[in-house]
């Protein structure tokens, strides 16, 4: 791995899908699922920070207006709120409303990057592509919720833009723990066809072991 050219990107750690009375559990999914992916994501937080290295946060977030939420996906599944709904925490997936902060244990801090992305992947419909390349980024590390939904959508997509990417395996959680397990060996299977996935005990040790420039 290239550490300085590399970031982190913590994807959609909001409240919306891991507490009580969000999305999440709108679906019908049990939000407790999720809780170790904080505490992983929480560790990467204060790796990078001690290295000061790049940070971006995305959450999954929706103009007021739902002028970016189009009815193929406002109407997926059949949820008790449906995206710019009224709940406990707000309107459901709305930029600004309490469900799409993110939660304590993850809070943004100073310079760090918060995207707002209308889809599952977070390169569509974002500016994450310029900020990649106005930071020279070609080494994604990957963590988040959910699994095998926007954050695969995500290492796909940035596998497909030419982005060396890792999916850190205690930082990342499912609803259904039998999709995390598949999404993790599909992404490395055929020799990391779309990236690698490494524990958090390794990625530490990684970055913190100065290493011999190869150019
Ligand atoms: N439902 C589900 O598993 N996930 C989402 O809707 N969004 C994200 O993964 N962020």
């Amino acid at each position: 791995m290239d550490a300085e050219r590399a970031a982190l990107i913590l994807i959609d750690m909001q409240r919306d899908f891991l507490e009580a009375d969000g999305f999440g559990a709108s679906l019908g999914n049990d939000v407790t699922m999720l809780r170790p992916a904080i505490i992983g994501c929480a560790r990467l937080l204060t790796l990078f920070r001690s290295l000061h290295m790049p940070i971006i946060h995305t959450r999954e977030a929706h103009r007021p207006d739902l002028g970016d939420c189009p009815p193929a996906k406002r109407s997926r599944g059949d949820p008790i709120l449906r995206i710019g709904d009224a709940g406990p925490m707000g309107r459901i997936l709305i930029s600004g409303e309490l469900g799409t902060e993110i939660v304590p244990e993850c809070c943004p801090i100073s310079d760090e990057i918060v995207l707002d992305k209308p889809g599952k992947g977070a390169f569509f419909g974002t500016k994450l592509g310029e900020i990649l390349t106005a930071f020279d980024i070609s080494h994604l590390i990957i963590a988040g919720v959910t699994t095998e939904v926007c954050v695969q959508t995500t290492m796909r997509e940035a596998n497909d833009r030419g982005y060396e990417c890792l999916l850190v395996e205690e930082a990342t959680e499912s609803y259904f723990p039998e999709f995390k397990q598949a999404t993790l060996a599909m992404i490395r299977a055929q020799n990391a066809i779309v990236g690698w996935t490494a524990s958090i005990k390794d990625v530490e040790r990684a970055l913190q072991t100065p290493c011999r420039r190869l150019s």
